[in-house]
């Protein structure tokens, strides 16, 4: 099929059970979604966080909402506070929250309530190997994902580590809903290739939006 170059930002692809890419879904809100992750990561700035292994992670982390996921020796939570700080995380915009609920319900989650947003950053080389999602305690509720910037490569495993996974392109704008049967599947983000994006520079930001407490 000969693709629509004027709707190629509004496809909705079905990537598996439960999961439902929403392609250019937060595009026209792009510019003050990355104002906002500025202005967040000035009061709870990016950091590597620690594996418990105590390996630094690649992807640099931020937080807003009630919850923002962490890890260190002790283990990965959701916290209430930011470590670096002691302080609460800052708040979720309401553009975020909105944006999530309108995704969610989009794909068929109606009433979806996010209490936390992790805010990713990756640089060229940056990657996130193969894992679950499995700090939530409401595994009933999908997780919402906005990438904005450089375009990644992402991976979709199965229920378990082995096999090879899947490759799906993320661009700038896209949304992607991952629930019912796909919300415990393994994923990751192959290394960041390089390149520069008018809205973010050498950067990519991605936004999760989770039921977390
Ligand atoms: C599938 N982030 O933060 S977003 C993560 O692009 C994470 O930063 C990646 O994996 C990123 O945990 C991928 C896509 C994603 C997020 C959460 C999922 C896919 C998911 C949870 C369950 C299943
Ligand atoms: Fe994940």
């Amino acid at each position: 099929m000969q693709p629509d170059l004027f709707g190629a930002d509004r496809r909705q692809i079905r990537l598996s059970e439960g999961a439902v890419l929403l392609g250019g879904f937060a595009l026209s809100h792009a510019e003050p979604l990355v104002a906002a992750i500025a202005a967040l990561t000035a009061a709870a700035p990016f950091r590597h966080m620690e594996t418990p292994g105590g390996r630094r992670m690649s992807v640099a982390m931020s937080n807003c909402g009630p919850l923002g996921w962490v890890s260190d020796r002790g283990g990965y939570r959701y916290a209430a506070r930011d470590p670096l700080s002691g302080e609460p995380w800052p708040a979720m915009p309401v553009l975020f929250r909105t944006l999530a609920q309108d995704a969610a319900a989009q794909a068929g989650f109606a009433d979806f309530a996010p209490d936390a947003c992790l805010i990713n950053r990756y640089e060229p080389g940056t990657q996130l190997t193969l894992h679950q999602d499995r700090d939530e305690q409401d595994r009933r509720a999908p997780i919402v994902s906005v990438s904005l910037g450089l375009p990644a490569v992402f991976l979709w495993g199965g229920e378990s580590r082995a096999g090879r996974a899947a490759r799906h392109a993320l661009f700038h704008g896209d949304v992607v809903v991952w629930g019912g049967p796909s919300r415990m599947n393994f994923h990751g983000i192959a290394p960041l290739k390089d390149g520069l994006h008018p809205a973010t520079g050498a950067l990519r930001y991605n936004l999760t939006f989770r039921t977390a407490g």
